[in-house]
């Protein structure tokens, strides 16, 4: 069987012959947030959206940089992302005809870092390469799956009596796996109450880096729990420190935020770091690196799912077609857009069944209609970006 890396670079290689990007046009789109959503690091109550449109071909491929206004989860920002796809990237991709997404990849990696200004990128090529092909994103990657299963992410909250709330309601709706945000002082007492409550339920923690090993006595009282993984409890950059907290823990530590390409994945598990990895295309600078990482655990059987960054229905309908590949075996972050907005920037808008799938669509590129108006309506910056 084909890995999907192999899977990808066939797809992309075949066809269009040779796509030369005439325009890259970037946008942040503020769009209100249900409700606030509160983790480890800060809180938010809107968010602000970065798309990335570029064209080439006669088509539009769209994409989204999922980076925050502040350097709290990571680095980067709206701020340093504009930045550097305005000055350094976008004139990297622009006017010299691209062969495929290794191409791509390899004219934005001489510049360092910046993995999700890379992905934003990255993102858009790829829709614009399956809608070229008339193919969906989900096919072009070698996507086995039509039905995804997904969980939630709930926030800090106010109180103990509005999580158990919120924990109820997602059930309610079918969703297949409950993650708790956890820092200090909202965590042994959160977890026991909801563990107590719902004995049998996939049930999760993510700390955000919130902890460090001199918590090694208190994080072991997780273990108590029946946790389907503690997410990033240690530092953002961290691989060695976990891989000691891991051979003192029984529950799984899963990395999110330490794990930024295929080597650092790979370190990790060399090292013991973590037994699951959470996989963002944002994080990792885009598809290849995220598809690498995926076949590199699926051939050492290590489970993986797709994270979430509170994306627009455009970054949302990318990681749908990326957890179509069979690797991802745990329900990811993905959730329905209903779930952090009122209105998404798709239409239709991604849902959730009763059994806690989303359905991979099947049209070409992301599979949803961009809504321009509702977009344009909602744009605090429009930068149009041309080859010079
Ligand atoms: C995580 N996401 O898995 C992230 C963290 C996160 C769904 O839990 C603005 C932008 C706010 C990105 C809040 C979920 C954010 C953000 C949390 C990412 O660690
Ligand atoms: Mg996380």
């Amino acid at each position: 069987m084909q890995t999907p890396s192999e899977v990808l670079n066939q797809n992309v290689a075949a066809v269009p012959d040779r796509l030369v990007i005439e325009k890259v046009e970037l946008r942040t789109v503020r769009v209100p947030l249900n409700e606030p959503f509160e983790t480890s690091f800060g809180r938010i109550d809107s968010r602000l959206i970065f798309l990335v449109a570029v064209n080439g071909g006669g088509e539009t491929g769209w994409g989204e940089v999922v980076a925050a206004e502040e350097p709290l989860y990571s680095y980067e920002t709206v701020g340093t992302a504009l930045h550097v796809i305005r000055d350094y990237l976008a004139p990297a991709i622009m006017g010299e005809p691209l062969r495929d997404i290794s191409d791509l990849a390899q004219r934005l990696a001489p510049f360092r870092g910046h993995n999700m200004a890379k992905a934003g990128l990255e993102l858009a090529f790829m829709d614009l390469l399956a809608r070229l092909k008339c193919q969906s994103l989900s096919h072009l990657i070698g996507g086995t799956r039509e039905s995804i299963p997904v969980g939630v992410s709930l926030g800090i909250q106010p109180s103990l009596d509005r999580l158990l709330e919120r924990v109820d309601r997602y059930l309610d709706l079918g969703y297949q796996r409950i993650k708790l945000k956890i820092k200090p002082g909202w965590d042994i007492g959160v977890v026991r109450e909801v563990r107590r409550r719902n004995p049998d339920i996939m049930l999760s923690v993510d700390a955000n880096a919130a902890y460090t090993l001199a918590d090694l006595d208190h994080l072991r009282t997780l273990d108590d729990f029946g946790l389907l993984m503690i997410e990033q409890p240690l530092e953002y950059d961290d691989l060695i420190d976990h891989a000691q907290l891991q051979s003192k823990l029984s529950t799984a530590i899963c990395l999110d935020e330490s794990i930024t390409g295929i080597k650092r994945a790979k370190q990790a598990l060399d090292l013991g770091s973590c037994r699951i990895i959470n996989i963002k295309i944002g994080r990792v600078g885009g598809y290849s690196q995220a598809i690498g990482i995926h076949d590199l655990c699926y051939a050492k059987g290590i489970p993986v799912w797709c994270g979430g960054m509170l994306e627009s229905g455009i970054g949302r309908a990318h990681n749908i077609a990326l957890a179509s590949l069979p690797g991802f075996v745990l329900p990811g972050d993905i959730s329905a857009s209903s779930r952090y907005f009122a209105r998404d920037l798709i239409v239709p808008e991604v849902t959730v069944s009763r059994d806690g799938t989303v359905i991979a669509p099947l049209g070409p590129g992301l599979g949803f209609n961009v809504d321009l108006e509702y977009i344009t309506a909602r744009t605090e910056t429009l930068m149009r970006l041309e080859p010079h």
